[in-house]
């Protein structure tokens, strides 16, 4: 019998992944996705079976993490081997806007899951994957951060993933259920969400060489972060719940780097040097060089002529609109315990994680880019 797992917030960047992945490892995958006014399936769109086919292995349901009667009647409609809970509000900037929402769906939507499962008798049937966060460790006490390092959230979203952290451990302590915390660093990849700093980063570099845009602008340019790409990060989470003994880890590369590296390094992807100067909220970045054999092949000669006339211009600069009231300047993971209890690696370091991001963003762009001068191919992340 092929093994059943439910995913909250499969349209997103680790849905869509996750989906993918146990697809391929034989499971039934059911997801739960919110009602929205347009589609907001292109991420699992490649995956999308009609409801006529016969075993189709990937079925969704609408719902929401703030319908705790939904979530219940889903769980007992779908008596998942496996759930992993992934829906969040998951942007720590927006969360200092939508504070109790964030809460709410954050901290009290894993409780509703957890209560479900116990409710409809399923504690030694099903097993919870909890979407832990770097972001606990906030301020950090300690570095690197392992899966000791005391916790000092620093925003709404770290807060209510402190919640949904202890209560998923209580859980487990106080009823045996299967529930694991995955504390993952931040991860990335071709589909992360566009306001995330490295997709905006990757996004508006592919615009600048292509001439589609003239500036970036972001916040906090020294921040720090252990950047993993989100395909090694999947499969980590279904390493953890194939333990016998459910247990928290953290995922992480154990390399830390700087926003402004992360810039360099987009620019870098397709052949163009930039250089930092001035400080704070003067700080830039302009063009000095552009390496045309590299450009010709990642971006294009006819955008090459365009773009080597912007040598000595500025192509980011800094907006305050982006710094947050408090913010987490350093994170940087010890991964010792999921390498040697999970046998986890990951296969990507940050340099192929930038490749992939850049390549599908310059040809996302391309597209993009076609479709305003009257293409009409539909554009889908995953070709
Ligand atoms: P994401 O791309 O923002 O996806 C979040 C998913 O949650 C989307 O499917 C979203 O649906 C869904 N969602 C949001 N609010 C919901 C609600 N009220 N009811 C039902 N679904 C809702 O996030 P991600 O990067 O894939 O991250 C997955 C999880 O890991 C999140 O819990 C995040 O907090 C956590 N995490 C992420 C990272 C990272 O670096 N990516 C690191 C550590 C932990 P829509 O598509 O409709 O918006
Ligand atoms: O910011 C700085 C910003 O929004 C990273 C979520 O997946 O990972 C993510 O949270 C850093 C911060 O991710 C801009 O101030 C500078 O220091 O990409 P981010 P995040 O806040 O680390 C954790 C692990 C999660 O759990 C979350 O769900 O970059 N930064 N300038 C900027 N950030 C953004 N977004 N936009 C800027 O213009």
């Amino acid at each position: 019998m092929a093994r059943t797992a439910l995913i909250t917030g499969i349209t997103g960047q680790d849905g869509a992944y996750l989906a993918e992945y146990l697809v391929k490892q034989g499971y039934v995958v059911h997801g739960i996705k919110r009602r929205s006014s347009s589609f907001n399936t292109d991420r699992i769109d490649h995956l999308y079976q009609d409801p006529h086919t016969e075993n189709r292995n990937l079925i969704l349901h609408y719902g929401d993490m703030t319908d705790s009667l939904n979530l219940t009647r889903i769980i007992a409609d779908v008596r998942p081997d496996e759930i992993y809970n992934l829906a969040a509000q998951s942007h720590v900037k927006v969360s200092f806007d939508t504070p109790e929402y964030t809460a709410n769906v954050d901290g009290l939507g894993a409780l509703r899951i957890l209560e479900a499962v116990r409710m409809l008798g399923r504690v030694s049937k099903t097993r919870v994957y909890q979407a832990s966060t770097s972001e606990l460790y906030g301020l950090v006490q300690e570095v690197p951060q392992n899966e000791k390092t005391p916790f000092y959230p620093r925003s709404p979203y770290a807060v209510a993933k402190l919640y949904a952290y202890w209560i998923a451990v209580n859980y487990r302590e106080a009823y045996g259920m299967h529930v694991s915390n995955g504390i993952l660093f931040n991860h990335e990849s071709p589909v992360r969400g566009e306001t995330f700093v490295t997709r905006k980063i990757t996004r508006a570099v592919s615009k600048i060489v292509l001439s589609n845009q003239r500036e970036l602008y972001l916040g906090n340019l020294s921040a720090k972060r252990d950047w993993g790409h989100a395909k090694d990060y999947v499969r980590a989470m279904h390493l953890i719940l194939q333990q016998d003994k459910p247990s928290d880890y953290v995922i992480a590369t154990g390399v830390t780097t700087s926003v402004r590296e992360f810039v360099r390094l987009a620019f870098a992807a397709v052949g163009v040097e930039v250089s930092f100067r001035g400080e704070g909220l003067e700080e830039e970045a302009v063009v000095t060089a552009v390496d045309k054999e590299v450009f010709c092949r990642k971006v294009s000669s006819e955008a090459y002529d365009k773009f080597v006339k912007r040598v000595g211009e500025k192509v980011v600069g800094v907006d305050s609109n982006y710094f947050r009231p408090t913010e987490v300047d350093l994170l940087i993971g010890d991964p010792a315990k999921s390498q040697t209890v999970l046998g986890w690696k990951p296969e990507y370091d940050l340099h192929a994680l930038v490749e992939d991001m850049m390549s599908g963003d310059i040809k996302l762009m391309k597209k993009e880019d076609y479709l305003l001068k009257g293409g009409h191919r539909v554009l889908n992340y995953f070709e």
